[in-house]
């Protein structure tokens, strides 16, 4: 602590006092529990908290908007499974990360938001300081947990129950509020350096029932036609070669939900992905590990599932709430993936492998089949492109750089490149989860550089782009290796809308014609790329990847190629009065 500390004459110079404050005390507490980046934006009443992490030797990275930092903070808690923080000012930056804070919790994503805030004593007076705002009341019901520290000795404390809070159980967001006037609070350095906590196993393992263990087996291989499905959650639990192993000896088609893929290679021979239909519909077993049954799986139920009551479901999951959410779970393995995986393993014996042969035939076929109709759209090459005619040169790339981290958001560019990019490593696609949220673009794929130090390709609908796209001044200030391809349609799904009145604005969903992104990235320093046909696109973005420049390509997209929403479209309520 020795920089953390002031030296204080008391009693006529007769005895000299080590203090300490808020300030190094809670850089302390985060450095003792392994926390070495924090993303943020500076300003009263943390500016001093950034500049003195920093001198403390943390990487603090300081970003445009909150929100974009929250992002970095939530997807870096996905990708390391330790909470990534993110710090803010009260009230407005407060807000502006809360976005972020919420949906960290409803994907499931270990993050602390760490926000400073107004005097107590006038805001619950509602006298009107500076940023007024009761932030801890609003946090609570955004996140999995919210805590406020008054006094420096409870620092430690407080930091140590808001990461326990994230990482245990089902991870989620965390809301830690420090008043201004912590930070300034003076103790004896001694006592403060005793108050902080190193939290011991902050995320236990959680074993499961022997007998839910049992259970699951029984109805595994009971089956006809068995499908795993793997979600986000198996992902995050890095249990990569035990998920690999299990899925391998028990011979079970598997499907991969968007940020699970390459848990097991895309092109993996029991790769159900491009079987999607067919698998939910047809398999009469299927065993979720780490995914939820809620929209993005037709909550378990209706057209997509097939026959009502032709599905039995085992599901692995470490929260037990997540049970019968939405139908009947018949084998329910609470624990930690791990562990369940482990137990799951070690219970199969030597019984070989469950999953009937005509049944892998057939999803092999109907694979084969899906495969063998896509791949003459993503050979074309056209000017303008159309999303299969770019995204098949991307493919390619990713094919050949399979360590590179691929971000992915839009409508039209995240449902097609979703299909189209086959992965081939683990925790290597991030894109909108369980909201199908746009914005957290330019966030993710600065953390992803920072936590990984690998190569960064981020697919972003012009639309998507705009939301988080003034961090490309972020990305070239810490020269990150980052290759932003803006796949430009000229607006929201189409660019080719028009406004039924015949008046002069344009249509909602309709932005600038043919504008440059890749000058917005000359702007800060960054390579520009205008790329018209896949091999100008390629082009790009190897020379990108190869150099670790700043880039930023604008791939002009047939503006008429899109569908309206990508592939939820029927998710849109319908009038009955809209005049077709
Ligand atoms: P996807 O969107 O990929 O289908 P979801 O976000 O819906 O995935 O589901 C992830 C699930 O994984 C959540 O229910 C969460 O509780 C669970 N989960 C997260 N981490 C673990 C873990 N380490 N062990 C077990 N379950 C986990
Ligand atoms: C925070 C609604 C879903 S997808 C999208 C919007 C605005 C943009 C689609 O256009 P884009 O992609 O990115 O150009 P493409 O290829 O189809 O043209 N606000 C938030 N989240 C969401 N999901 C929306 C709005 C939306
Ligand atoms: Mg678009």
């Amino acid at each position: 602590m020795s920089t953390a500390t002031l030296k204080v004459a008391t009693e006529a110079d007769t005895q000299v006092e080590d203090l300490t404050d808020g300030f190094h005390l809670v850089i302390e507490a985060l450095k003792l529990n392994g926390v070495d980046t924090i993303y943020g934006v500076p300003g009263i009443p943390i500016t001093d908290l950034g500049r003195m992490a920093q001198a403390a030797g943390m990487r603090v990275i300081s970003f445009r908007h909150e929100q974009n930092a929250g992002n970095a903070a939530a997807i870096a808690g996905f990708l390391t499974k330790k909470p990534g923080i993110c710090l803010t000012v009260s009230a407005p930056g407060f807000l502006n990360g809360l976005t972020a804070l919420a949906n960290a919790t409803t994907n499931c994503f270990p993050m602390i938001l760490i926000s400073g805030s107004s005097e107590r004593e006038i805001v619950d007076l509602q006298q009107g300081d500076y940023e007024e705002m009761d932030q801890l009341a609003i946090a609570k019901p955004l996140c999995k947990a919210a805590f406020r520290v008054l006094h420096a000795a409870d620092i430690g404390i407080g930091v140590a129950r808001a990461i326990r809070a994230a990482v245990s159980g089902r991870p989620g967001g965390v809301y830690l509020d420090l008043p201004a006037k912590l930070f300034a609070q003076v103790m004896n350095a001694e006592a403060g350096a005793k108050s902080l906590v190193k939290v011991i196993d902050p995320a236990p393992a959680q074993i499961p029932d022997p007998a839910a263990v049992k259970r699951a087996l029984e109805v595994l291989k009971s089956a006809k036609r068995p499908l795993i499905i793997l979600g986000k959650g198996a992902a995050y639990a890095q249990a990569d070669e035990a998920i690999r192993g299990f899925v391998e000896k028990t011979g079970v088609p598997f499907l991969p939900m968007s940020m699970a893929k390459g848990l097991l290679p895309d092109t993996h021979p029991q790769c159900a992905g491009a079987a999607r239909s067919t698998v939910l519909k047809e398999a009469d077993v299927v065993m979720l590990v780490g995914a939820r049954l809620n929209w993005l799986l037709s909550h378990g139920k209706g057209k997509t599932w097939g026959e009502p009551g032709s599905k039995r479901f085992i599901q692995i999951d470490i929260e037990p709430k997540e049970m019968d959410s939405n139908v009947e779970i018949v084998a329910p393995v609470v624990g930690d993936i791990g562990s369940c995986i482990a137990a799951l393993a070690a219970g199969l014996g030597h019984d070989g492998p469950s999953a009937p042969a005509d049944w892998v035939a057939t999803v092999r076929a109907k694979r084969e089949e899906n495969v063998a109709k896509m791949a003459p759209k993503l050979m074309k090459n056209t000017a303008p492109m159309d999303f299969h005619g770019a995204l098949g040169a991307l493919r390619t790339i990713i094919k050949e750089r399979p360590d590179a981290i691929l971000v992915n958001e839009g409508a039209n560019t995240l449902d097609l490149a979703r299909g189209v990019i086959d992965m081939y490593q683990p925790r290597k696609r991030l894109d909108v989860g369980t909201w199908g949220v746009m914005g957290i673009g330019m966030g993710f794929a600065v953390a992803a550089a920072i936590e990984t130090g690998k190569p960064v390709l981020a697919v972003e609908g012009d639309s998507a782009f705009g939301f988080s796209g003034m961090e490309i001044e972020t990305i070239c200030r810490y020269n990150l290796p980052v290759c932003v391809v803006v796949f430009n349609n000229n607006g929201i799904y189409r660019g080719t809308d028009v406004n039924p009145t015949g008046g002069s604005d344009v249509a909602t969903t309709v932005f600038v014609k043919d504008a440059r992104y890749d000058k917005m990235m000359e702007a800060f320093g960054g390579v520009g790329v205008q790329a018209t046909t896949p091999d100008e696109l390629a082009r790009a973005v190897n020379a990108a990847m190869d150099s670790g420049k700043p880039t930023l390509v604008n791939a002009v997209i047939d503006p008429a190629a899109g569908s309206e929403s990508g592939r939820i479209g029927n998710l849109n309520p319908q009038s009955v009065l809209r005049k077709k």
